[in-house]
């Protein structure tokens, strides 16, 4: 595992690199935005994985200025998208807690968005149950001046954490995720197929989008189209690829 020493030099030799995965409309088949992952590409063993260096990052407090490059990085990528004559997608970045409690993240995102031009309503941030357990008057705040803000608020995961149902009153939540591990077994599994059906009318009645994530066979698409899920990813539809291959699913998509 990497050191804290060998994450500061990689942030500032810009070893970071964002892949991005297309998220699906389902019922159109179109692609509607993407989710961007981070990976290092790490001058001799080669490209690392977020479990590699995330929980470092997190401890060091690195996360920070990496969280930050990331939101810049994948914002003013989706803006040049948008203004080369694509479709305008949503950018959905999985955002930590320890990048949540900063002081400063309100406005970091509020800076990041005025520097690259992204209309705020395309921006989602992926929070996980464990941020939003924590019902604090400063959690509250935050989650409101982001939404003031027009930025969507995902639970990433959904259903696999402390699923208190108490913060779907409390927040203004955009979308849930539903948890891959429900979404493999949805067609061998029919417990597993009643939870994402559970969360795909909990979310409707909630007036909250439901995206599937993990999404890898003809079958689950199929399924999901049933439940009336409204979004996907997976590798049915393409893995996390280079912005150059993300470009090219996008012209191929038009
Ligand atoms: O493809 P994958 O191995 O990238 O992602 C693994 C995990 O890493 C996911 O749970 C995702 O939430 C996390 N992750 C990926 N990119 C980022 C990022 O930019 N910031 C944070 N905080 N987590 C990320
Ligand atoms: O925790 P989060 O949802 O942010 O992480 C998404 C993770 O799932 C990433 O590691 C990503 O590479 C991975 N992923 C994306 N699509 C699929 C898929 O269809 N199958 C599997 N097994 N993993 C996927
Ligand atoms: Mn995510
Ligand atoms: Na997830």
């Amino acid at each position: 595992h990497a050191t804290e020493v060998d994450l500061r030099h990689a942030l500032e030799r810009r070893e970071f690199i964002l892949h991005y995965q297309p998220v699906v409309h389902l019922r159109s088949g179109k692609i509607v935005g993407f989710e961007a992952l981070v990976r290092w590409q790490h001058p001799e063993r080669g490209l690392l994985l977020p479990e590699e260096f995330i929980p470092i990052a997190e401890e060091s407090g690195l996360i920070l200025p990496l969280g930050r490059w990331v939101q810049h990085q994948a914002c003013s990528q989706a803006q040049k998208w948008i203004m080369a004559g694509l479709a305008p997608m949503t950018v959905a970045l999985n955002t930590s807690g320890f990048e949540f409690r900063n002081k400063d993240f309100v406005t970091s995102v509020r800076t990041m968005l005025a520097e690259t031009g992204l209309e705020p309503r395309l921006l989602e941030l992926e929070l996980t149950e464990t941020v939003l357990i924590n019902n604090t008057e400063s959690t509250q705040a935050v989650l409101s001046a982001l939404v003031e803000m027009g930025v969507k608020l995902t639970i990433d995961d959904f259903g696999t954490g402390y699923s208190s149902l108490r913060y779907l009153q409390q927040y203004p939540i955009y979308a849930l995720k539903i948890d891959q591990s429900f979404v493999s077994q949805m067609v061998s599994s029919e417990a597993s197929k009643s939870i994402v059906h559970a969360v795909i009318s909990l979310g409707s009645n909630l007036k909250m989008r439901a995206i599937a994530e993990g999404v890898e066979t003809a079958e689950q698409y199929a399924s999901l189209l049933a439940l009336h899920c409204d979004d996907a990813q997976g590798y049915f539809f393409s893995e996390p690829v280079t912005a150059e291959a993300f470009a090219a699913l996008l012209q191929a998509d038009m």
